[in-house]
């Protein structure tokens, strides 16, 4: 078997080769990376440490897209980040994949781009190799550094000493990991952080708070079956009995390279290096509802003042990469067992594309009830049971893993989903036991949630981006309000209640606030479209679970993350503002996103508006959740209001009889 690979790999290659793209927002194909890095090189642009921590498609302009048909000749363009390590500058990279040139070429002095992988995986050698580390290690008891596991992070927070260096800066946690161990996350080396210059490969300094807290050395924490048996007083319980799915007649996703039909709907999907799951051109019966949807930022401040915690903050898109940490997903565990999988060609930092088996997932599910009602007096049920569309990957960041996704209704409804599981971020402290519920002592920032282990409080917010074109590109905001009306002859038995209507007519008037005593709500309307009610056509955003930042205004973090200042921005479309907190967070100390974008006012007005929705958790951490913590769901809606004229799910057929 094994003399047959090479020639299986060179037919794998020629097929890569021979795919053109289909559609003007096709992926970079395998072909197209290497002619990307072919034409940086010719040109000189590249040495031996150059590295390419972002490379994508380069993204047509919106009217190419929009007014593209099948077999039109297609541009492509890549987008390239590459970092010299060796002059630790960073450039921008344009490369015409069409003509073979260099379209653009711009230094960006002062600006980090996300972790390298590579950053990941190097550090543990020099770090373990530092005379300074080793003696924080051994006062802690652990004489054995190849049992310690170096966990890279962003830098999170500077000191103006450190970011006057202009250096790349990383940091490294330790977890303590013997041999059999393969969850570390519940043995954190508590007080030891290394500054790390990742160019230079060293250690700038290291950060001891000392001594506080015995190294966990159970075997309580480990996830695998046998171990939870043997650490569980009942062993495991019995598994439930098994339920069997099956689509006799098929799946009724119709996939086409990256785009989909299902039902009405029709789009077409991409997984960003950075962003993740990104929806294009998404259409119910060929209306035009949503051009392009994102999560484009996520941050995660810890609320712990303690000297090494307070400067962690995770970027988890602008720092990591929520789309390449990607899993390959498992049907029957991720996933269903009958969903459809998907790859990703993906570069690695040295440019050399690679492909990331399994990472999309896309797949039918019946939630429940579409629609129904009982007639009392026949006592004749209709019913139709509701199909819905799912598109998930899975994101495992460090100790945190996340499932993303996009719903897609058989009612118009677009869900976009989190789902937070893993492990949360533990704190090493010297009791083993609470005193109880208040907030005192260890407890003052978190929650005990195992023996000498706290779980500080920390929020998720997550920031989606969502190019509504509702019927078009003209379209308006509005503001909806709930409001009770005063007593008086018109409403003689107080209980009247109205909807306030408010046009949002300009970007400095759009950055908005949940309100539960108005149960407020958006909408993102076609001014120019009217339903047969004459209603504008409109589609609208619902709030689900939110929260608002612990953070001072006059924070550093805030500073970075000035997106969460509302949980609504409006913007007219530009196509460079992407990522709600800047192309570059990493190291950063302002936003070059949200706020920013709103400053010239631009009309929201009969334009091409673009809503940002920032979606936040506060997560104070619960026993139960350790040592993983079970999934917590959160996320928004996307509704249609007035693009139909009556629910649009009337015609679904009930199903077929089974007897
Ligand atoms: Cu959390």
């Amino acid at each position: 078997m094994k003399k047959h690979l090479p020639f299986l790999a060179l037919a794998l290659s020629l097929a890569a080769y021979a795919q053109p793209p289909r559609h003007p927002l096709d992926p970079l194909s395998q072909s197209e990376f290497n002619e990307m890095v072919a034409i940086l090189r010719q040109e000189g642009k590249l040495n031996d440490r150059s590295r390419f921590p972002i490379v994508t498609l380069q993204e047509p302009a919106k009217e190419v897209v929009r007014s593209f048909k099948v077999g039109d000749p297609i541009q492509r363009n890549a987008f390239a980040v590459v970092l010299d390590r060796g002059e630790n500058k960073m450039y921008e990279a344009v490369i015409d994949l069409t003509s073979h040139k260099l379209d653009r070429w711009t230094p960006k002095p002062g600006e980090y781009p996300g972790v390298l992988i590579e950053e990941f995986e190097d550090p543990p050698s020099y770090v373990r190799a530092d005379p300074a580390w080793q003696a924080a290690i051994a006062k802690r008891g652990i004489t054995n550094f190849e049992d310690v596991q170096i966990d890279t992070w962003g830098a999170g927070l500077l000191s103006p000493v450190d970011r006057q260096t202009g250096k790349r800066l990383i940091r490294c946690l330790a977890f303590y990991r013997p041999k059999n161990v393969r969850n570390p996350f519940y043995r954190p080396i508590e007080g030891v952080v290394a500054l790390v210059d990742p160019n230079a490969r060293k250690v700038v300094r290291i950060e001891d708070t000392g001594v506080i807290a015995p190294v966990n050395k159970g075997m309580e924490g480990e996830l695998d079956a046998e171990n939870i048996a043997q650490t569980t007083p009942d062993g495991l319980r019995p598994a439930l009995k098994p339920i069997v799915y099956s689509q006799p007649e098929g799946s009724s996703v119709v996939s086409n390279g990256n785009e989909v039909s299902w039902d009405n709907w029709t789009f077409h999907y991409t997984m960003h290096t950075r962003e993740g799951l990104v929806l294009h051109d998404m259409r119910y019966k060929g209306r035009s509802i949503l051009y392009r949807g994102s999560l484009c930022e996520m941050v995660v401040p810890y609320g712990s003042p303690a000297e090494n915690w307070s400067w962690r903050n995770a970027f988890d898109l602008g720092e990591y990469g929520v789309g390449r940490l990607g899993n390959t997903l498992r049907a029957g565990y991720d996933v269903p067992p009958y969903a459809l999988l998907k790859d990703t060609t993906f570069v690695d930092d040295r440019g050399k594309p690679y492909v990331q088996k399994n990472n999309v997932a896309i797949y039918e599910k019946e939630p429940g009830i579409l629609w129904k009602h009982r007639d009392f007096d026949s006592t004749v049920d209709q019913t139709r049971p509701a199909r819905s569309l799912h598109l998930t990957y899975v994101a495992t960041v460090g100790n945190y893993d996340y499932a993303l996704g996009w719903v897609l209704g058989q009612d118009g409804s677009i869900t976009a989903e989190a789902e937070l599981t893993g492990i949360v971020l533990a704190q090493g402290v010297p009791e083993a036991q609470s005193s109880g519920i208040e907030p005192v002592g260890s407890e003052r920032y978190g929650r005990l949630v195992g023996k000498h282990i706290v779980a500080p409080n920390h929020q998720h917010f997550f920031n989606f981006r969502l190019d509504l074109d509702v019927d078009g590109s003209e379209n308006s905001l509005v503001e909806i309000n709930n409001q009770a009306e005063p007593p008086g002859p018109e409403n003689p038995q107080k209980n009247a209640f109205s909807r306030q209507v408010s046009w949002i007519k300009n970007e400095k008037a759009a950055g908005r606030d949940m309100n539960m005593n108005s149960c407020r709500s958006w909408m993102v309307v076609n001014p120019n479209h009217k339903n047969d009610l004459n209603q504008p056509t409109g589609y609208q955003l619902m709030p689900g679970e939110n929260s608002v930042p612990y953070l001072h205004p006059d924070s550093p973090i805030y500073m970075r993350a000035g997106f969460l200042k509302h949980h609504l921005w409006g913007t007219q479309y530009r196509p460079e503002e992407i990522y709600a907190a800047g192309m570059y967070p990493n190291q950063s100390t302002v936003s070059t996103g949200l706020p920013g974008w709103q400053n010239d006012d631009q009309s929201l007005q009969n334009k091409d508006v673009v809503l940002w929705y920032t979606c936040g958790v506060t997560h104070n951490p619960r026993p139960e959740e350790w040592p993983v913590m079970p999934s917590h769901r959160t996320g928004f809606r996307l509704i249609p209001n007035g693009f139909f004229s009556r629910n649009p799910s009337m015609d679904v057929p009930p199903p077929k009889e089974s007897k």
